[in-house]
């Protein structure tokens, strides 16, 4: 948009009087944040009408993204940067005196998911409104996001996350659009006028689902998508009682803090139906506005599953199709695979998800009804020509369970997994018998991340550097990344890019300073890992490797500088989790306060990890720890960001890993341990011991036995749980198989360090072939392969 200094500052100006009846300078920064963030949605606000006016003129097919969680991050300056006024307003904020970063730092973050699989639907969503394609997302308006995190003596403590009480400015509720989910009750099936069945319901309880919009503004292309989030109400005029009431909020007050297991079941499972029923509803609700005939629904929309939480999408659509439709079983059943696809995000057993019978039926009564159909006609079906056996095996209704991957696989016409090897072993494990029966299904879409955020806006420093060295065209297209590797032997960018970095980590020292009170020296290599607290990620090997340094630096060994930064939420009922985190804080205290690692190693766990941290962390990193047991991790994002920051990944051959190995070259990065299938066949083999392993390496034997030899003060409970694991349980993630050959890749890496010219190009040859991890190629192939949807924008070549 063209917008001048000038008018920005007057507009500036009135929208403060408007709003706060008073001028700029009195305002306090919160107020002033209030101001500006409410004139660029004013900014956006004709944009964001007309591209719904557009969609629905040209009748454009329209892509929902169901997810029960996002994690937006802040949307302040990625709107601005969309926009394409982030340059105009800083230098009118310049004028006026105000204090950028402290003005950006005033938003909230809105911690509505738990990691990787939240922040992966944020990232399609601004993607998709980047390649002009009609993406809308579909899910919760949490009152509370995901905890913030605290250390208390080293123990994780958790807040509750009361992100709403500043008024979050980026929303609209949208009142008119409410619709009523019905939980429970019981129904029953009578005649009905045109010779069918039509379901009578009884006794339901009735909540009003009520959507907040939010833009999705999309980059320089005048498009602006929606985010539908839904907040769950009691009914205006239904006489509830205060319990009633109390109950309906619930539904959407609280984030599970959990990814990996069904807690608080029976609400865990209405807050799916609801947001799952909301958006089912309001689609076919706007489709009905221009279309008297459901079978054309699949030209028109797409619905995506997001990991199986709305897998009853499958069961909602045909609800609606069958009895508000009218349609038959199998017209609404080819209509329904049509519409539908599903994404799967993990091959962790326990984060597959089942619901029982007896539950799902009471609180979903004719869903329930549907699903027994599905099982049914699918087992009548498939069982001639597949046997019983295999169908029993993956039918989506068995040993008084509904498997809902199962269900999504069953329901929908396209099925992937977020990265090549995830994709394989789908095939191969968790949904073989499906892959067996549907092998036409099955696909691969790599995830990817959104540069625009973590280079663009997070690391402005290396953006122009980037700018100076190949023109500004990677901005929108970021595979135009590419040609920067002609910069491999030119010294005097290597040093600006070293420059760059050294800026970085001088402001994330400033923040370990801040918030830790540990001085760290930026001419050490900053070590981060940043991702969920979990023991497949396997935090303890990492920690094992700082261990192992603290034992050479005691010993006299000279190693190059090291500060290792963690950031990691641990599920609030995940024990172990948070043992290893109270281990990290006591391990940092040791190693922090030992002056004969002063200088050469530190330890810096940042609390409350999430979007708005991982912007401040993910720019100054050297090395990007990606080192989860082989077979897993789906796919890893952190890995890309960190890549496209010039990080060097110290990795497993594991997810998305694999790719960024063969986008940057094997040299340029530094890979250990086990594979896949050695992992798979060491565990078949029952030959694993990881006692011999720690009897035969006595550093790694002396790295255990600091757990519970009083050398790291104060863990006593934890470092026993931890050893226990070890050495009683065998070492389910294989952390001491993998222990030698980390620590050499790490050695490699402390090598490659002395020689400043050589780790510039290293780090160049990542952030050259970073840029096909842009979302923006993701969605494009998903839209392509899946959604048939075409971007509007050019995407360039991903
Ligand atoms: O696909 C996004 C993200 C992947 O990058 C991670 O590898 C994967 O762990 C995560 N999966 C989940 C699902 N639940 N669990 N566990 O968050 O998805």
């Amino acid at each position: 948009m063209g917008l001048t200094k000038k008018r920005f500052i007057a507009d500036f100006q009135a929208e403060a009087l408007h709003l706060f009846a008073d001028s700029l300078e009195n305002l306090s920064p919160m107020q002033q944040y209030q101001a500006l963030a409410f004139l660029v949605k004013g900014y956006y606000a004709k944009d964001w009408a007309q591209t719904k006016a557009d969609y629905d003129h040209h009748q454009q097919k329209q892509v929902y993204y169901f997810s029960i969680e996002f994690l937006p991050g802040r949307l302040l300056a990625s709107n601005l940067l969309n926009l394409g006024i982030k340059d105009t307003v800083e230098a009118g904020l310049k004028q006026l005196d105000i204090d950028i970063p402290d003005l950006y730092a005033q938003e909230g973050d809105p911690g509505l998911g738990n990691g990787g699989l939240g922040r992966l639907a944020s990232a399609f969503l601004d993607s998709m409104a980047a390649d002009g394609m009609a993406g809308n997302g579909n899910g919760i308006r949490y009152q509370y996001g995901l905890f913030k995190q605290r250390f208390v003596d080293g123990y994780q403590v958790e807040l509750p996350d009361d992100w709403l009480r500043d008024p979050y400015v980026w929303e609209t509720r949208k009142e008119n659009r409410a619709v009523i989910v019905r939980f429970g009750g019981s129904v029953y099936l009578t005649p009905c006028d045109n010779g069918g069945l039509e379901p009578v319901y009884q006794d339901t309880d009735d909540v009003l689902a009520v959507p907040y919009d939010i833009a999705m503004v999309g980059h320089h292309n005048h498009m602006v998508n929606t985010m539908r989030l839904w907040s769950a109400e009691p009914v205006p005029g239904h006489a509830h009682s205060l319990a009633e009431k109390s109950r309906i909020n619930a539904i959407t007050q609280i984030l599970y803090p959990d990814d990996s297991d069904t807690a608080g079941q029976e609400l865990r499972l209405r807050q799916e139906y609801f947001f799952t029923s909301a958006g089912i509803q309001s689609i076919i609700t706007h489709y009905r506005r221009f279309h008297q005939d459901l079978h054309l629904l699949p030209n028109f929309v797409a619905i995506h599953i997001n990991d199986t939480h709305p897998a009853m999408a499958v069961l909602e659509l045909m609800r609606v199709l069958l009895d508000d439709g009218g349609l038959s079983w199998e017209e609404a059943w080819q209509i329904t695979v049509q519409t539908l696809s599903y994404t799967n995000h993990t091959l962790m057993a326990e984060a597959l998800e089942t619901w029982p019978e007896e539950m799902f039926a009471r609180l979903m009564p004719r869903l329930y009804q549907i699903a027994q159909e599905v099982d049914h006609r699918f087992r009548q079906t498939y069982t001639p020509r597949f046997g019983g056996e295999l169908i029993q095996r993956c039918a989506p209704i068995a040993d008084g369970y509904l498997r809902m991957a199962y269900l999504a696989v069953i329901g929908s016409h396209a099925v992937n997994g977020v990265a090549k090897i995830h994709s394989e072993l789908l095939k191969s494990s968790v949904l073989k018998d499906l892959y067996t029966i549907f092998p036409e299904r099955f696909n691969n879409k790599t995830n990817g991340i959104t540069p625009r955020r973590w280079v663009q806006v997070a690391n402005p420093e290396l953006s122009e550097l980037i700018d100076s060295a190949i023109d500004t065209g990677w901005r929108s297209d970021p595979s135009l990344l590419v040609p920067l590797a002609a910069h491999l032997h030119d010294e005097k960018f290597l040093k600006a890019l070293h420059t760059a970095k050294k800026a970085n980590k001088e402001k994330l020292a400033a923040i370990i300073f801040d918030q830790l009170g540990i001085e760290v020296s930026t001419n050490a290599i900053f070590d981060v890992q940043i991702k969920r607290l979990h023991a497949y990620k396997r935090q303890l090997l990492h920690v094992f490797g700082i261990l192992e340094a603290y034992l050479a630096i005691k010993n006299g060994e000279n190693r190059p500088s090291r500060v290792h930064v963690f950031g990691a939420k641990a599920a609030p009922s995940y024990r172990y989790a948070k043992s290893v985190i109270r281990l990290i804080n006591a391990v940092a205290d040791l190693v922090n306060n030992d002056p004969d690692c002063k200088g050469k190693l530190a330890v810096a766990f940042l609390p409350n990890y999430g979007v708005s941290l991982g912007e401040r962390i993910i720019p100054a990193a050297d090395i990007s720890e990606q080192i989860s047991m082989a077979g897993t991790e789906a796919s890893g994002t952190s890995n890309m960001k960190l890549m496209a920051n010039g990080a060097l990944t110290l990795a497993t051959l594991d997810g998305a890993n694999i790719e960024i190995k063969d986008a940057a070259g094997e040299d340029a990065m530094a890979m250990f341990g086990l594979t896949t299938p050695e992992v798979a066949q060491l565990k078949a083999s029952g030959q694993y011991s990881a006692r011999a392993i720690y009897e035969a390496d006595p550093t790694l034997h002396r790295v255990v036995d600091m757990l519970t030899d009083g050398t790291i003060p104060g863990i006593t409970t934890e470092g026993r749980e931890i050893q226990d694991e070890l050495l009683v349980y065998n070492d389910t993630y294989l952390v001491l198989a993998d222990f030698r050959s980390y620590v050499e890749a790490s050695h490699k890496l402390d090598a490659l360090w002395q020689d400043p010219i050589a780790w510039a190009q290293a780090a160049l040859k990542n952030i050259a072939a970073s840029g096909q991890f842009s979302a923006d190629y993701t969605v494009a192939r998903y839209g392509r392969d899946i959604w048939d949807v075409l971007p509007a924008t050019p995407v360039g070549h991903g």
